[in-house]
């Protein structure tokens, strides 16, 4: 296996699969075909049966494995109703969107977890849990497991997720599960029940899923001796906690906020001091109808958990006082030396917002519109502009959000974690944000693409490693894969000494206001000699673009200093420490030290604390085996059983399978068995063939073998070079590159056109 450093150098320049899938698009709506297209689709028809695309289970099956061939294949499955297709090592989920009966029932997980060979079943997210699982089971030193799951917005990472969950907390359960459907219980219960109560603090309606996950998450189940579930723990990664106070047009808050409102009975309402028709400024949206608003499910959830009605009573009242929190606006002050006016109506909201945070209002009003300067020993008071105060009341929702949340997954862990001594292995499901590019880009759309090229790079090192496998179990040698890495993207983001990361907490650390068009003179100068790395110098808003392996994505540069410093004026947390609250008490107090956490909220910055966290998760995921699930979604719209594509080989590239055909064509991309072989290109040593069947007898193989050979040494000697590594001759298949295919078509053509002239001046002599 090359290492990591050994694969630095051999960075090849631009990828050029962008350039791949768009010549396809065209060619697939070009309505003049050329000769040279003839001939390349009866090359495809020799490798690839159409009309059985459907049955093919595994993409690298396909041949070729081109862009063109993998989406068709795919589409031909999807049209076929059949969601999942395996990848070499990875699996491709396509998303029906729309519940398809039985496909995850009770029965079909029995019919998995008891085959002798889950493998030789159809493709399913089932026989991934299972190998997961046995691979644990048939170690003589269990490994643990670790299950990837990516793709875009909307493409079934969360879904596939709960699934996984659900297939382990049923096979794994220490109760006769497999007998009855109400038997999913106790821990395994518990383990279950932090999906919904997660999704409700984490998941929002966004413009691409009604139930986008605004966080990442790796859940680790924990397993015993005897393979059992007995707890689970979760990691959670970068909330996106500026929806709190902040939603993109269209979208909506966290799922929670809506819960509440649609959910709460009338003492509720009256606790939460909102009436039936108050409408909230943070709640855009509220009208629209989503299946998460489910409060009594999340409520039962927390009930579940271990989450008693006294603190359910806190966490409301807490996320109630934000809302209020919202509808607080200012008016600028005739007097610079006078705070801003609290706008009609905020007095009432500011009353209500310090009263179900249990702070005192006169202190809430101040520290949201007066700025308190140090000089020394000395305190100065400096009234904020409007901006700022508006700016001071988001920062005060967002880091209640953001340490509620946390509390809460704190709450799911004490709640679902086993003891260390019960547990031996886990298995690990991963469902992080895909990669994104939007209009605007920002300091949040560069740390999930960065998540990406990262586990993307884990990806490329793991899928080598099962070309190897089966190259070697065709008895091929193996040193000769060249492939593309990733690394010079990731030194570009967060090596050392100097990259994107290491200048941004630069200009973090120091106390200014940053300027975007210093700091774009700034990355170029520094980062100029970078290939992934580029500018549009005319454009008017600063901006750099990154070549990430699933495409170009531009960054804005105005803000991001400011996001990535995300600071919290301390008298806002001094405030939240003086509430009669007990759980904002907990929250706002670092419980280990006993000291307020103002410092550790201030100090460390977005991307560091972000980059520490992933290689965290890095470092579990190379100690683990991963097995890797591909979602995509079909069409933009979620449209039920919709196939645009398009929008899939966009898809496929952006999660690494299109590199994964990369890195598979820098091989040997077209694997022929021998029979098949012989009988196509047998005619250029005249060999007639007898037998194509693939079980052939000892001597009948033997003899192929060595009809293969002497073919393929016409062929050495005809390519120009003689070039070896274009070809190798496997234990039931011949292995080439495209190259030697168009030799050996341009070959099989000529001798084809000998024998067709031969026939003719016959014909002539005999008329
Ligand atoms: V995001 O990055 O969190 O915005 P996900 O997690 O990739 O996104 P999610 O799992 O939430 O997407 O799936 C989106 C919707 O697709 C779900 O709410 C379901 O309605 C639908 N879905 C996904 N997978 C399946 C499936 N296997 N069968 C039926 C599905 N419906
Ligand atoms: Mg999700």
């Amino acid at each position: 296996m090359n290492s990591v450093d050994d694969r630095r150098d051999r960075t090849a320049g631009s990828r050029n699969g962008g350039a791949t899938v768009k010549l396809f698009i065209q060619k697939v709506h070009s309505p003049q075909q050329s000769l040279n297209d003839s001939l390349e689709e009866e090359v495809q028809a020799f490798l690839i049966d159409e009309d059985q695309l459907h049955t093919y289970d595994d993409l690298t099956k396909v041949n070729p494995v081109t862009p063109t061939t993998v989406l068709k294949c795919l589409q031909a499955r999807y049209s076929a109703k059949v969601f999942y297709t395996h990848a070499g090592c990875t699996l491709v989920a396509l998303n029906p969107f729309q519940p398809i009966p039985h496909l995850y029932s009770l029965d079909v997980m029995k019919e998995y977890h008891c085959a002798a060979q889950p493998q030789e079943f159809k493709p399913h997210i089932f026989i991934v849990a299972e190998e997961a699982y046995r691979n644990i089971q048939g170690q003589l030193e269990p490994v643990n497991q670790s299950l990837v799951v990516s793709g875009e917005s909307g493409a079934g990472k969360t879904w596939t997720s709960r699934c996984l969950m659900k297939y382990y907390a049923t096979v794994a359960s220490s109760s006769s599960v497999l007998t009855s459907q109400d038997t999913v219980d106790r821990i395994e219960r518990r383990v279950l029940d932090s999906n919904p109560i997660m999704e409700a603090f984490g998941n929002s309606c966004t413009l691409r899923n009604n139930n986008s996950s605004r966080f990442g998450k790796y859940i680790q189940l924990q397993l015993d001796r005897c393979q059992l579930l007995v707890g689970a723990s979760v990691q959670t990664y970068l909330l996106e906690k500026t929806r709190v106070a902040c939603q993109p047009a269209n979208e909506r808050n966290f799922h929670i906020f809506y819960q509440m409102m649609k959910g709460a009975t009338d003492e509720q309402r009256k606790e939460w001091k909102m009436s039936h028709d108050q409408s909230f400024v943070w709640l855009p949206n509220s009208e629209k109808q989503v299946e998460e608003d489910c409060f009594n499910e999340t409520v039962e959830a927390m009930v579940h958990l271990g989450i008693n009605e006294e603190k359910q009573r806190e966490i409301f009242r807490i996320l109630a006082g934000i809302l209020q929190l919202g509808n607080v606006s200012f008016s600028s002050s005739s007097n610079e030396s006078q705070p801003c006016d609290l706008n009609e109506q905020s007095e009432d909201f500011s009353q209500r917002a310090a009263e179900l945070l249990c702070v005192s209002v006169e202190e809430l009003r101040t520290c949201l519109r007066v700025r308190t300067l140090k000089a020394g020993n000395q305190s100065v008071l400096k009234p904020c502009s409007q901006a700022e105060c508006s700016v001071r009341r988001d920062c005060l929702a967002k880091v209640i959000y953001a340490q509620l949340f946390e509390w809460v997954v704190t709450f799911i862990n004490n709640s679902i974690c086993a003891e260390k001594s019960t547990w031996c292995n886990f298995i690990g499901v991963l469902d992080v944000y895909g990669f994104e590019c939007f209009n605007i880009n920002n300091l949040e759309q560069l740390c999930i693409n960065y998540a990406n090229e990262k586990l993307q790079q884990h990806f490329v090192a793991h899928y080598l490693r099962a070309q190897q496998e089966e190259y070697v179990s065709e008895g091929l040698e193996w040193s000769f894969v060249k492939y593309q890495d990733n690394q010079s993207c990731l030194d570009l983001i967060e090596g050392a000494p100097v990259s994107i990361f290491s200048l941004l907490n630069e200009e973090s650390r120091l106390n200014r206001v940053s300027d975007a068009k210093m700091l774009r003179v700034r990355l170029e100068k520094e980062l100029g000699d970078n290939k992934n790395i580029s500018w549009d110098k005319f454009s008017k808003v600063p901006h750099f673009t990154v070549t990430h392996y699933a495409g170009k994505v531009k960054y804005q540069i105005e803000g991001m200093v400011e996001k990535n410093k995300d600071p919290v004026p301390p008298e806002l947390i001094s405030l939240l420490q003086t509430s009669d609250c007990p759980l904002l008490q907990q929250i706002f107090t670092d419980l280990e030290t006993g000291n307020p956490t103002t410092k550790a909220l201030s100090k460390v910055t977005v991307v560091s604390k972000f980059k520490n966290s992933l290689e965290s998760l890095m470092r579990i995921l190379h100690n683990t085996t991963p097995h890797y699930t591909r979602c995509i979604k079909p069409n933009p719209e979620s449209k039920p059983l919709t196939f645009k594509k398009e929008e899939v080989i966009a898809q496929l590239e952006a999660c690494g399978i299109v590199e994964t055909i990369h890195i598979s064509a820098a091989g040997f991309p077209i694997r022929v068995p021998l029979g098949s072989f012989l009988q196509r290109y047998g005619l250029i040593t005249k060999y007639r063939s007898r037998r194509h069947s693939v079980d052939l007898k000892a001597d009948s193989n033997n003899e192929l073998h060595r009809e293969v050979e002497k073919v393929l040494s016409v062929m050495l000697h005809l390519s120009c070079d003689g070039r070896t590594s274009m070809v190798h001759h496997g234990k039931t298949k011949v292995f080439l590159t495209q190259a030697m295919l168009d030799i050996l078509e341009g070959q099989r053509r000529k001798v084809r056109s000998q024998s067709a002239f031969i026939i003719q001046c016959c014909w002539m002599r005999y008329q």
